[in-house]
């Protein structure tokens, strides 16, 4: 049988069966899924699995099918990639003007989290927004980014935003406190816990604490956790300039540069003369330089080959 993940919480799925249409909790056999040993947690929400039922709402699952796209970080305890959710169209990145405000480093990793979905920045609490953040947004959608304005007080944007979604599976992404699950709410009409914003730090108090998959009508929403920090996960230098569209690709002088400062390489000047932004690059940058600095967990123990 084939199932979608809905929930995961401590190693125990809910699935919906794309067979027989039913909801089962499901296990995992195995502690560790063969090929998932880089991972926080063999399974995420939003893929899909296959098992069998050993009961009328309970299930053993055998093995994850591969993901057609995914949002995932580095988990900095465990030392291991952690997929917050999988198998989604559009990785909605939402961000707030000013509580908790608006940082585009984050913005930024975020988006290189993000992996084989279209890209929707979402700046949320638009009723709080101001030029300065109008502004630095508008470097975004110039660089091609998809960028709306949502408020839940005023109502501006949502219905665009349904637009956008349907028909899709969008994951909402972002900082505990930007409104994620308000959102999620004004969509679908559900009814997820809502937090308030502390007073004393600016941020949200993580009131969402697992991934949770929504099918509404006509469209289907993967609500997450939000962070306070979030690093990229371990992954291919390479891959990385998939999530800055703006950096040249095929015109320096050797092939596959990572635009670090290499002999013929042209985003130094392209830099220079504004035509990519400082800022962008030196997340860039600073994206790179921390993940040629890592090494998952599991690679460590592993005896070097001579
Ligand atoms: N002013 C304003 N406040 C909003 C808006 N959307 C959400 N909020 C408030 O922001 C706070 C946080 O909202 P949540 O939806 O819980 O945020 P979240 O992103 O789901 O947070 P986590 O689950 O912790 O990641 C709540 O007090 C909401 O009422 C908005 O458009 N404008
Ligand atoms: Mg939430
Ligand atoms: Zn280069």
């Amino acid at each position: 049988m084939r199932f979608q993940i809905r929930r995961s919480i401590n190693n125990i799925y809910t699935a919906f069966s794309l067979d027989d249409g039913h909801i089962y909790t499901c296990r995992i056999k195995g502690k560790v899924m063969k090929g998932r040993e880089s991972e926080y947690s063999p399974a995420a929400v939003g893929d899909i699995a296959e098992g069998e039922p050993y009961s009328g709402n309970e299930a053993l699952i055998t093995r994850i099918l591969d993901r057609k796209s995914a949002f995932q970080r580095w988990n900095t305890k465990r030392e291991l990639n952690q997929t917050i959710a999988a198998n989604q169209d559009i990785s909605a990145i939402v961000v707030s003007p000013s509580s908790p405000p608006f940082r585009p480093r984050f913005l930024d990793r975020a988006i290189a989290c993000s992996s084989g979905a279209e890209i929707l920045i979402i700046l949320n609490k638009s009723d709080q927004a101001d030029d300065g953040v109008y502004d630095s947004l508008k470097l975004y959608s110039d660089i091609g980014f998809n960028v709306i304005h949502t408020s839940s007080v005023t109502g501006e944007g949502i219905e665009e935003l349904k637009s956008i979604i349907k028909g899709k599976c969008t994951a909402f992404a972002g900082q505990s406190g930007v409104g994620k699950s308000t959102l999620v709410n004004a969509l679908t009409g559900s009814r997820q816990r809502i937090g308030d914003v502390s007073e004393k730090y600016n941020r949200g108090r993580h009131t969402t604490n697992h991934s949770l998959y929504i099918e509404s009508d006509g469209f289907s929403i993967i609500d997450t956790p939000g962070v306070r920090e979030l690093e990229v996960p371990f992954e291919d230098l390479h891959l990385i300039s998939e999530a800055f569209p703006e950096l040249p690709a095929g015109r320096c002088l050797y092939d596959g540069c990572l635009h670090q400062g290499e002999e013929g390489c042209i985003v130094p000047e392209l830099v220079e003369d504004g035509r990519i932004s400082e800022d962008r690059y030196d997340s860039y940058l600073r994206i790179l330089s921390a993940l040629s600095e890592r090494k998952p967990a599991y690679m460590r123990n592993r005896k070097s080959r001579g």
